[in-house]
């Protein structure tokens, strides 16, 4: 039986990504080359320094481990620029109301993301309260396609793995969730997100009764 659901942040509650690519492709062309959106996919989901790893090899760079760092600082310094002003507007269609659905049944939550900047996005956005337990980048060795980050969520919430129902818009996030033993959501493209349980495109009109008959 469901009794907890675990949420990705980016993409799944509020609309990030497009920032993350933004202040990417700003570190990349000021390198030289360029990466695309379709390219940014494989980012999604995937931590920092591991992002620019694959983001280095795709422009063909070697850098040193300091060099890195200081990539990622000054791509993190645009990113929170891009973010600082985001507000509830900026929350995706269908997810205030799907989380009054989830506080009216009882069900527990847990926020399950790889950002570093995840409680500061939250508490923009007015969800800081939303969540019976915070799993981010700070607490997490490993990122997504591990499962750590859904399993320490399931801990906190004192949940099985199988009594878990993740919500991801990530392949990365969607495997995460599949290697941790869990049910998964998949938010967005059916093509993309082949392994999810079932994909919506937003969480629009999702009701849960009709959700967890169809998971079970
Ligand atoms: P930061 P999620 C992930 O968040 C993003 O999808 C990914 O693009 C980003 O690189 C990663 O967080 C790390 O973020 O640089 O803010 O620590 O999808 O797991 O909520
Ligand atoms: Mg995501």
């Amino acid at each position: 039986m469901i009794k907890a659901f675990l949420f990705d942040l980016d993409g799944v509650i509020v609309d990030t990504a497009i920032y993350h690519y933004q202040a990417w492709k700003q570190m990349a062309n000021g390198l030289g080359f360029d990466i695309s959106e379709e390219f940014n996919e494989q980012l999604k989901g995937v931590s920092r320094m591991d992002s620019l790893d694959i983001i280095l090899t795709h422009g063909g760079i070697e850098l040193s481990q300091e060099e890195k760092l200081a990539l990622a600082t000054q791509k993190n310094e645009n990113y929170l620029n891009l973010v600082s002003k985001m507000s509830p507007e900026d929350i995706l269609p269908g997810v205030t109301d799907f989380f009054a659905q989830v506080k009216k049944e009882n069900i527990k939550t847990a926020l399950g993301s790889v950002s570093k900047n995840a409680k500061l996005i939250l508490e923009s956005i007015g969800m800081s309260d939303d969540f019976d337990a915070i799993i981010d980048g700070t607490k997490i060795a490993k990122g997504k396609p591990d499962p750590e980050v859904f399993l320490k969520g399931a801990e906190e919430l004192v949940v099985l793995p199988e009594e878990c129902l993740v919500f991801e818009d990530a392949v990365a996030g969607v495997e995460a969730g599949k290697n941790g033993g869990m049910k998964v959501v998949g938010i967005g493209k059916k093509e993309v997100l082949t392994q999810a349980d079932v994909v919506f495109e937003n969480l629009v009109g999702v009701d849960i009764h009709e959700l967890l008959a169809q998971i079970n």
